[in-house]
């Protein structure tokens, strides 16, 4: 039990770093002695020390000679490779720390088990596997980019009570101001948000992050008509964006593409706009998640094609009576999180593995 809560803790710390660390995982450390904590770190940023790292070196100079019977609580397998910093193990080892208590095994196959076997094989002691399944939820995006090879794909919606994400042809607010700065969060911690042609003209939605803080997601837009204005907020090369086009013509002469956009990319694509040509162009660029913000003709593209791993659905008290019909919660998607902001409820489904 006592394991369990400071692994807890390892989780909450590892927390810290959502929006700043991907494709890395959210790693968190915590050394206890004599079950009081004597050193806490997380990673913090991507190609940044490791979490372990961090944590050793909190420990007070008064407090060192402590680390031979401490033990170090970490939610990840310390790592046993050279990346862009040397292994965590090999720290552990130095620093005399008898006994290590994990969450996860890291699934990467430069890791896999060798770090705790590097530890085992210098005398300390290994727990492996406390609270598994909340560390792989958290660390969900990390997963599906090492076992599946690509971002984790996240569709979220609002609806009202009677199931519409809102009226036809204008933009209807559903979900309250708390959920909106959830929603902000939620961007902030992505590294791409997506809109199809009809939200990117309707809605005219600017994707960025500005009722909570943190990093600016790369914002994609379909706009296979060309029918955003040049005057429209996703056009206004104020951050990252790609906008996947037609071919129709080349880029310089169409009326509405001026040259001198310098974060705007325009992606020519030919025929229907394929999700795994965005899913490559994400993955080569070194994105493991996407946020698809709708509207209801991208996220059922995105279900019927089977390209989700997680659904997180806003839902509103209020009734609307007509409007666009919200997409049906398929029957694979397990419900993994619920919660109440006022007037909304806040749920979030997973893809259920077999
Ligand atoms: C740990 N502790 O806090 C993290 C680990 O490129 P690098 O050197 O930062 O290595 C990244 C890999 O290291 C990452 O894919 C994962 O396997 C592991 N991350 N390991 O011991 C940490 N962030
Ligand atoms: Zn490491």
């Amino acid at each position: 039990m006592k394991d369990e809560r400071f692994i807890q803790r390892c989780f909450d710390l590892a927390s810290l770093g959502a929006g700043s660390v991907a494709p890395n995982p959210l790693v968190g450390a915590v050394l206890v002695h004599n079950g009081k904590i004597i050193g806490e770190g997380w990673h913090q940023r991507w190609g940044e020390a490791h979490a372990e790292v961090n944590c050793i070196h909190t420990v007070l100079p008064e407090n060192k000679a402590l680390l031979p019977y401490a033990t170090l609580y970490c939610n990840l397998e310390p790592c046993s490779h050279f990346g862009k910093t040397p292994p965590c193990a090999d720290l552990i080892i130095a620093q005399k720390i008898p006994r290590v208590v994990v969450s996860n095994v890291d699934p990467n196959v430069l890791v896999a088990g060798r770090g705790l076997e590097k530890l085992k094989n210098a005398g300390i002691a290994v727990t492996q596997g406390l609270l598994e399944e909340e560390g792989r939820w958290l660390n969900r995006t990390f997963f599906t980019w090492i076992t599946e090879q690509r971002p984790q794909v996240v569709l979220k919606w609002a609806q009202s009570a009677d199931g519409f994400l809102g009226k036809k042809e204008a933009q209807t607010a559903i979900s309250n101001a708390p959920a909106l700065r959830l929603v902000h969060r939620w961007r902030a911690e992505c590294d791409a948000i997506l809109v199809g042609a009809h939200t990117a003209l309707i809605d005219n939605p600017r994707l960025d992050v500005r009722h909570y803080f943190g990093k600016k997601p790369l914002r994609i837009a379909f706009d296979t008509q060309e029918n955003i204005p040049a005057s429209h907020h996703l056009l206004d090369d104020s951050t990252e964006t790609w906008i996947f086009g037609s071919p129709l013509m080349p880029v310089k002469d169409r009326p509405n593409r001026a040259y001198s956009y310098k974060r705007t990319k325009f992606i020519q694509t030919v025929g229907k706009i394929l999700i795994t040509n965005i899913l490559e162009a994400l993955k080569k660029d070194n994105r493991a998640s996407l946020f698809v913000e709708g509207g209801a003709n991208v996220l059922g593209q995105f279900l019927e094609t089977g390209f989700w791993d997680e659904i997180r659905v806003v839902e509103n008290s209020r009734r609307l009576g007509s409007g666009i019909i919200a997409p049906n919660i398929p029957t694979s998607a397990v419900l993994k999180e619920q919660w109440i902001l006022g007037d909304d409820t806040v749920r979030i489904f997973a893809r259920s593995t077999p």
